[in-house]
């Protein structure tokens, strides 16, 4: 291997020749010639396993980490029945490198959770299931026992 030409991915092509830097593919297949590599051309497989552990109004995503050649990070979506909203929660894409997500709910009582996986060409997978948390339904008061003074 020649020193200075870098290869990030060990296929034996130096990266200002490989059609997908990240992952291997020695053989450059290129289908469609876009002129990107076919192995880059596929989104990763959707994330498997969420749980959400709703803690305070705040709650606690994590996953399995989805393995795949080059690394992916993961994109975080909530949904809110009572608005209808579909949110994308992260400040960029992906929302997190790391298979875990903490999201500050606020007032909303229930939501819906799913998160995928996105590679380093921003290729994301299928959504994973669908997670639901609720914090439960509103505080009930006990009624008051009003003691009558004589
Ligand atoms: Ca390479
Ligand atoms: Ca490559």
């Amino acid at each position: 291997m020649d020193e200075g030409c870098p290869d990030r991915d060990e296929d034996g092509v130096v990266d200002d020749l490989d059609n997908c830097v990240y992952l291997p593919n020695p053989e450059q297949g290129d289908g469609d010639r876009d002129g990107l590599g076919d192995v880059c051309s596929e989104p990763p497989p959707p994330p498997s396993g969420l749980t959400a552990m709703p803690v305070d109004g705040v709650v606690q995503l994590f996953w399995e980490p989805v393995d795949a050649a080059g690394g992916v990070g993961y994109n975080v979506y909530r949904y809110t029945p009572d608005t209808s909203e579909l949110r994308y929660l992260g400040a960029s894409s992906p929302a997190t490198w790391h298979p875990e997500f903490l999201d500050e709910l606020g007032p909303v009582v229930s939501a819906a959770y799913y998160v995928t996986a996105v590679n380093r060409y921003g290729l994301e997978s299928e959504p994973s299931e669908q997670v639901m948390v609720s914090f439960g339904t509103p505080p009930v008061y006990l009624p008051l026992i009003i003691r009558n003074h004589p």
